[in-house]
């Protein structure tokens, strides 16, 4: 299948015939009303899930989000977008990127006064889905005022990703984590929401097997980090791959690594300064879970609005081994295996 071909779907024929006069939030209406005929299931989620034609999955909310996006972001090349699963490290991705693009005006040694005191790093950096194409009549007209870089964030599958940003060429940063981490967390955020919702929290297993199915929110896991995968071997200026582990084990080594993927490498000032340190610092587990804005602050989501702090549980690899059986371990490394085989991806 082409890229092109495997990129249309056929629920995004209304949106892309967008009328002159409709608005974002009017395109939004005709998504979601569109998306409540897609199969549905539970899963691993505290909201039922649709069936994409693209084969992902998401919320009602969510996929029209991705879909209003497609039909209304107008991408600027300047652009740089983060991508990843639920859980794969989306807040300390997010937290290195604002920090190293902004390090100027808001040099990281200076944390009192740095943006992520008053906060958080998903309000910092918004997701198309679930905050800028949400129906609401907040954000979306301004988007086009925003500054050069802007910085945005998805969790769609490469292919859902808006048509107009992959056009532009501009960078997307993706970020991916070993899958039985990726799924315990999950697993432990979603029970969360699950019981503030007053539903019945799911066993690990149950969650595993769901994973395993591809019943998670913008799963299969492996279609979504394969996808990127491939997009990022295709056209590596544009699509940098990276591996919460490789972050976790070396910090600075892969802030340079971004620093210099977006166009902004450290000069030797800043080098010799140790910005790259306290930018690690500034971003680390340790500092921002710690801040008085993740401990009792609250981001606003088109599914409501979460507490900061859920997005900082424990950090770091191979937490799973203290919740996984071996058999629900055993299933999914099979399925990693048979997946990426032969892809020179290895996670
Ligand atoms: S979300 O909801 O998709 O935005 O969640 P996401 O940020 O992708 O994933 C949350 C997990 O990332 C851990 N986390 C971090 N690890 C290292 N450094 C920093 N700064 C950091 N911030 C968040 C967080 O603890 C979740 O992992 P688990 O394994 O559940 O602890």
């Amino acid at each position: 299948m082409s890229s092109s071909s495997m990129r249309s779907f056929p629920s995004q024929t209304e949106p892309e015939t967008r009328e002159e006069t409709e608005t974002s939030q009017e395109i939004y209406r005709r998504c979601a009303t569109s998306v409540i005929s897609l199969p549905k299931s539970d899963g691993l989620s505290h909201l039922q899930l649709y069936r994409h034609h693209q084969g992902w999955h998401g919320s009602q909310m969510c996929i029209a989000g991705a879909m209003a996006a497609d039909a209304c972001f107008t991408a600027r090349p300047s652009d740089i977008v983060v991508a990843t699963l639920p859980k794969s490290g989306t807040t300390w991705i997010k937290s290195l990127l604002f920090s190293t693009v902004h390090r100027r005006e808001h040099p990281a040694d200076a944390a009192d006064v740095h943006p992520f005191s008053s906060f958080g790093p998903h309000e910092c950096i918004k997701f198309l889905e679930y905050q800028v194409y949400t129906g609401k009549e907040i954000l979306p007209d301004d988007v086009d005022e925003l500054p050069d870089p802007r910085l945005f964030a998805t969790h769609v599958p490469w292919v859902a990703l808006p048509a107009a940003a992959v056009a532009s060429g501009c960078k997307v940063v993706y970020m991916c984590r070993d899958p039985k981490d990726t799924m315990v967390s999950l697993w432990h955020f979603v029970n969360k929401l699950r019981v503030k919702e007053w539903l019945e929290p799911l066993s690990v297993e149950i969650a595993a097997d769901l994973f395993c199915d591809g019943l998670s929110a913008f799963g299969p896991y492996w279609d979504h980090v394969l996808g990127y995968w491939r997009a990022h071997l295709a056209r590596p200026g544009q699509v940098l791959f990276f591996r919460y582990e490789e972050l976790w084990k070396d910090p600075p080594a892969h802030v340079r690594r971004l620093a210099a993927f977006i166009g902004l490498p450290f000069d030797v000032d800043e080098e010799e300064n140790g910005v790259v340190d306290a930018i690690v610092k500034l971003c680390s587990f340790e500092h921002m879970g710690g801040l008085e804005v993740t401990k009792s602050g609250r981001t606003e989501f088109v599914v409501g609005a979460v507490e900061n702090s859920s997005f900082f549980r424990r950090g770091g690899v191979g937490d799973w081994a203290n919740y996984l059986s071996p058999e629900s371990a055993r299933r999914i490394d099979a399925i990693t295996k048979s997946k990426f085989e032969g892809t020179g991806l290895s996670l």
